[in-house]
């Protein structure tokens, strides 16, 4: 198992890192400082060729252009917040709409956008790097000094271990994710359509027209929301359900999960044989079909960007439970510890 780190480019002044781990198979993974952004996963098909099976870019600079979030950990809190406000005890706090009125993504600047510290960890059987970043109080308009800790593993079983955790001087809220873009076909070969999702959810949170959740909890039962036996992501791009259409022919949903850390996420693209099995602690996971993403430019290898290139999984807290007392909490103590951890295993078939 190895850890090289090389020069990627740099923001501002500051350098920008490319560290690689790899381990005894082969499979390598690849992330930089800025944003703790995953760039390339190398993963076997069924042959054993190795493929990139994520969306990256080849330059920073297309990073920071390009509003797509490639690889990038989300924060302080991923997803929208309706009207770029919210309350905590009484007091309003206020952020940049960076959305028409409401704030995405942690907002104009938010973590995917920070260079993070890093170190190189190593264990018995894994190679990592650990990243940290103070969020500072008030920093996107977001309360308290918020210590975040990522670290992610790569092991002998082609796996990914994501551990995010952080700690709070002043009650916040907080809610982070990964928004990498999986495709499993290798290289952006093919798109995502024929990929086969699996899910252990028997509900979904319904949209509005801004893409934020009603409130209302729909059971997936009849609708091409069902993803418990498995189904094509191509279902959703076809489907006149009104959520499908809502999202932009596809999907840009939160599913609740009924199952934790027990193969609750997987994601098959027949052809290759790779199989993606995603475990983790967080009560949803947002399915995103890359409706939106752009078409004017290229990703890494020259390869141009399509509509439906790439899937991401983002496990996290429900989206804008800050305006929904309903959903599970996002609101950190100071005597608080957060902890989010996903594991992403790749096999074959
Ligand atoms: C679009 O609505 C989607 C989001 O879910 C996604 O994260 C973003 O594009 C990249 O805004």
């Amino acid at each position: 198992m190895k850890i090289t780190k090389q020069t990627f480019g740099e923001v501002g002044h500051e350098p920008v890192y490319a560290y690689t781990l790899e381990n005894d198979r082969g499979m390598r993974l690849t992330c930089l400082n800025l944003g703790c952004t995953v760039t390339e996963i190398l993963a076997p098909d069924r042959d054993g060729n190795l493929e990139n099976v994520v969306l990256g870019f080849d330059r920073v600079e297309d990073y920071l252009r390009r509003k797509t979030y490639f690889g990038a950990i989300i924060g302080r809190i991923a997803g929208r917040i309706r009207g770029a406000e919210f309350a905590l005890d009484g007091k309003t706090y206020t952020l940049p709409p960076n959305e028409g009125n409401n704030h995405l993504h942690g907002g104009i600047r938010g973590f995917h956008e920070r260079i993070w510290e890093a170190k190189p960890v190593e264990e018995k059987d894994a190679v990592g790097v650990e990243f940290t970043y103070l969020s500072k109080d008030g920093e996107e308009g977001y309360p308290g000094n918020l210590q975040v800790r990522a670290v992610y593993w790569l092991t002998n079983e082609n796996r990914w271990i994501q551990k995010i955790t952080a700690k709070t001087d002043k009650k916040t809220i907080v809610n982070l994710t990964n928004h990498s873009y999986f495709n499993l076909s290798g290289n952006g070969k093919d798109l995502i359509l024929d990929h086969e999702l699996t899910l252990k959810s028997d509900r979904f949170l319904e949209l509005d027209e801004e893409l934020l959740p009603t409130g209302k909890k729909l059971e997936v039962e009849g609708t091409p929301f069902d993803f418990r036996k498995g189904r094509k992501i191509f279902d959703g791009t076809v489907s006149r359900h009104p959520q499908n259409l809502l999202a932009g022919n596809g999907y840009d949903h939160p599913f609740l999960l009924s199952e934790n850390l027990n193969q609750e996420i997987v994601l098959r693209h027949r052809e290759s044989g790779r199989k993606l099995t995603v475990e983790t602690n967080q009560p949803c996971v947002v399915v995103y079909t890359s409706n939106a993403l752009g078409e004017d430019f290229a990703i890494q290898g020259g390869v141009p960007s399509r509509k439906y290139l790439g899937i991401c999984l983002e496990t996290q807290g429900l989206p804008d439970a800050v305006h929904h007392s309903d959903f599970p909490p996002v609101v950190l103590e100071p005597d608080g510890r957060y902890e989010a951890l996903t594991t992403y295993t790749f096999s074959t078939e």
